[in-house]
């Protein structure tokens, strides 16, 4: 299986092998479109096996909370990695902010954590932000274990993979190597405080929209690697207002220099999965509009995640 005669120029990248390269957007609980999903790519069989040979699947975090079955997706995910191996190909993750807030509030539920004000728990935050009993009730060590030693930020091919919209990272180091170590260390011998640090970090969003969108996603490639960033996280209809009923591919944007997968899944939209290149441009950039968002634009201060 190869797709090397028909990929760009890729001399410089980091990480180029010939495999089909998939990524999915963010999942949060509904474990049957993620399914479904996976199976229309050939990615997985009827039963939910690894269908995918030789292809390189990753998943940019985000698999719990405000969905029916988060740890499903857990399990799934677990499962496949497995599975993908032996079959010489491979099937991995991203750590999303909610990935960070179920550990913290499985290690320190009601570990006092300061917010503006005052303080509150890891359990409020979490359940504030779509936090489901019947998950944590599930939860095992085993998971969070898995959990904990997978990355935040990845260079595949020429894509910078990582969940959040968000330069944050640089503040756990200035290499992939670098952040991803940090961030296993801490979570390997996990503190509250810096725990909840982490969550609040991966929660920022928005960094490459507006004016300095395209400078910022620059930035983060010029530190990390990649020509193209491809994020979840902030749901596309949160960047341009349309329903999310509508929503039917990545959002390409910032001069085309970022890729949002995140359709919005538990606001109606589609659980995305997208072979990379993108087979037709997305939504080209018309020049100095591509930013312009048509209704619900992004105000961190109205963001239920940041406070
Ligand atoms: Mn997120």
């Amino acid at each position: 299986m190869s797709i090397a005669s028909g990929a760009p120029d890729t001399s410089g990248a980091v990480g180029v092998e010939d495999a089909p390269l998939y990524v999915v957007g963010d999942v949060h609980g509904h474990l049957e479109p993620l399914r479904e999903a996976l199976l229309e790519q050939g990615l997985i069989d009827e039963d939910g096996h690894w269908a995918g040979g030789a292809a390189r699947l990753w998943f940019l975090g985000d698999f719990t909370d405000r969905g029916p079955d988060g740890i499903g997706v857990v399990e799934l995910a677990m499962q496949l990695s497995e599975e993908a191996a032996e079959a010489g190909g491979s099937s991995r993750m991203l750590l999303g902010n909610h990935e960070i807030l179920l550990l913290g509030v499985y290690f320190f539920g009601d570990h006092p954590v300061p917010v503006a004000g005052g303080s509150t728990t890891f359990r409020e935050i979490w359940l504030r932000n779509g936090g489901l009993q019947w998950d944590l009730d599930r939860f095992t060590d085993a998971q969070a274990l898995w959990l904990a030693r997978q990355p935040v930020a990845a260079v595949v091919d020429q894509y910078l993979l990582v969940h959040s919209d968000s330069n944050a990272y640089l503040e756990y180091g200035s290499t992939i190597e670098d952040i991803d170590g940090e961030i296993r260390d801490l979570l390997g011998d996990p503190e509250p405080l810096p725990c909840w640090d982490l969550f609040r970090n991966l929660t920022r969003r928005g960094a490459f929209m507006g004016e300095t969108g395209t400078l910022a996603a620059a930035d983060l490639m010029g530190e990390l690697g990649g020509r193209q960033i491809v994020h979840g996280h902030t749901p596309i209809p949160y960047q341009t207002g349309e329903d999310p009923a509508l929503i039917d591919g990545p959002r390409v944007y910032a001069d085309g220099q970022v890729i949002n997968l995140d359709g919005g899944i538990y606001l109606g939209g589609p659980c995305l999965v997208a072979r990379l290149p993108l087979r037709e441009p997305v939504e080209p950039p018309v020049s100095g509009s591509d930013d312009e968002t048509l209704g619900m634009v992004y105000d961190i201060d109205e963001d239920p995640e940041y406070r």
